[in-house]
């Protein structure tokens, strides 16, 4: 099965998609993401300039071959659009293979370790009493595990929270500069512990609790939230600080039991290596659109596994059906597979572009066994919403100086 041609798409049904499809000889074709928010311009020229004119001619079956030869062959190793241009290659092949073989990727990888995909929802809110509405909304829809975000007394556009948006979708398609937001470390530190604290008074000990730092943190302010936070027995604090410094990991070990979870910025398994090696972390939350796809984040899982390291993939609105779809697959295979981050399936112009393989119930999402990953995209749907510049916000402290979103 030769690979004919390899087309990139970029796309806005309502948010910002880059999707690979590879024809082949044979008529099958596979189809990846490859979405980077807020950078999705350059994977697209990686794509058409770089790995296009490598691809034609090749067999589509060599997928860990051609994983090795984009990754090796590039010389420079690693990094974001390197890494989200391979996870469109890869997971289009994937995709192919399982079509050529009549089975799910589930199936390829060695079948499935459980029947359902646990899943975590968000509750966001404006205060207290807004964020935990949502939270008993989300209970009552079945979530067993649930993200609390809560606006920060004083702090305008605290991350997590929607404002005056009614959802990611239209927070993130409104952005043609970065928003800048003000951050405030002494306000959050005070006030984070309260949420959670309300949270088990009213809704009780069943329902498991995140939450998202978004890595604001020094390593001893992360330490003191993560001992604060104990008493209320977090699945995890996700990104208490940024991990581009492995070893900060190990300062907030030294000093909390509550679970820690980092990854989704990684785009290898060479930026989890020590926090899995030194088992700084409980969740690594690497997802396979920005690390390599099928092929790059299966060798993360496999490594976190000799660990008792789990998988909890980055679920955001800014990865595409496609991306979504592939950490089905792992998630429903992998013996170490923890929990999914779950925000729905998007909006009408999505499902008018995409169809995916998944259903919701109870808390769990539901993989169907069509072959390949099984997701379709309607190429001319997708050509009534071309791309729109958007970016993510950036965070400032009150006298101007930059922090970290
Ligand atoms: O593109 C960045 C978003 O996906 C990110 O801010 C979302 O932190 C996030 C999460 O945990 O879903
Ligand atoms: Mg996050």
């Amino acid at each position: 099965m030769k690979i004919t041609n390899v087309k990139v798409f970029v796309n806005c049904p309502d948010r910002n998609f880059v999707t690979v499809k590879i024809e082949t000889d044979e008529g099958l074709f596979g189809l990846g993401d490859a979405t980077l928010n807020g950078r999705e311009l350059a994977v697209v020229a990686y794509l058409k300039e770089h790995i296009k004119p490598c691809l034609i001619g090749k067999d589509a079956h060599q997928i860990e071959d051609t994983w090795q030869y984009l990754y090796k062959g590039a010389y420079w190793r690693r990094g974001p659009i390197t890494m989200t241009s391979i996870a469109g290659i890869d997971m289009a092949l994937w995709d192919l293979k399982g079509k050529a073989a009549g089975m799910p990727v589930y199936q390829l990888l060695g079948g499935t370790s459980r029947s359902k995909i646990r899943v975590y929802g968000h509750a966001n809110g404006q205060t207290i009493s807004e964020t935990l509405e949502n939270l008993g909304r989300l209970i009552k829809e079945g979530y067993t595990a649930v993200r609390l975000q809560c606006a920060i007394p004083g702090l305008e556009g605290t991350y997590g929270t929607l404002g005056d948006k009614k959802d990611y979708l239209e927070m993130q398609s409104s952005r043609p500069l970065p928003p800048e937001q003000p951050w405030d470390t002494n306000k959050y530190l005070n006030f984070i512990p309260t949420l959670f604290k309300k949270a088990r008074e009213e809704y009780g000990e069943e329902i498991q609790l995140l939450h998202d730092v978004h890595s604001r943190l020094t390593p001893i302010e992360a330490s003191r939230l993560a001992k604060e936070l104990e008493p209320y027995h977090l699945l995890f604090l996700e990104d208490p600080v940024p991990a581009e410094n492995q070893s900060n990991y190990k300062i907030i070990r030294q000093h909390s039991t509550t679970p820690l979870a980092v990854g989704e910025v990684f785009n290898s398994i060479w930026d989890a290596k020590e926090l899995i090696e030194n088992h700084s972390i409980d969740y690594i939350r690497t997802a396979a659109t920005h690390a390599g796809g099928i092929t790059g984040l299966r060798k993360i899982i496999d490594f976190a596994g000799l660990h008792q390291i789990r998988t909890a993939p980055h679920g955001p609105p800014d990865i595409s059906p496609i991306g979504h779809a592939a950490h089905a697959h792992l998630n429903i295979w992998a013996n170490n597979f923890g929990i999914q981050e779950f925000v729905g399936f998007g909006g009408e112009k999505m499902a008018t572009v995409f169809t995916h393989p998944l259903a919701y119930a109870e808390g769990h999402l539901y993989l169907n066994d069509l072959p390949g990953l099984g997701v379709s995209f309607n190429e001319q749907e997708a050509e009534k919403y071309p791309y729109k510049r958007s970016y993510l916000p950036v965070s400032r402290l009150e006298d101007g100086t930059l922090w970290d979103w």
